[in-house]
């Protein structure tokens, strides 16, 4: 019977390894395909011009233009950024390029990057 049981482990584990390879097998290739219409457009960047930084919760307040993913048109509002790093790496009046989407509920800066 323990043996039954080993045996049953090993095969759970054979088939579940292989699956998780192919997820992130799959999440590379996808970034590796800049020619796919799909994928480019779902990692879109949205022009967004920095109103004010707050360094202490982490806010940025963007005058973003249209914001398709999450269905929102041009204004000026604040967003929790991603990451503290981000933060600290624009200041008020950069001209950014931004991807914003809804993380939990909250829509957050997921990239940011200076435009010249
Ligand atoms: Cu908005």
């Amino acid at each position: 019977m323990k043996k039954m049981i080993v045996a049953f482990s090993a095969l759970a584990a054979i088939v579940a390894t292989p699956a998780f390879a192919d997820d992130s097998m799959a999440g590379m290739s996808m970034s590796g395909k800049p020619s796919a219409t799909k994928t480019s457009a779902s990692s879109a960047l949205t022009d967004a011009e920095v109103k004010n930084v707050d360094t202490a919760s982490g806010m940025v307040t963007l005058k973003h233009g249209a914001l398709e993913n999450v269905g929102m048109p041009p204004m000026t509002m604040a967003f929790k950024a991603k990451d503290a790093a981000m933060v600290k790496q624009v200041h008020e009046g950069d001209k950014v390029k931004v991807r914003v989407e809804n993380v939990n509920g909250t829509l957050t800066i997921v990239k940011m990057e200076k435009r010249s």
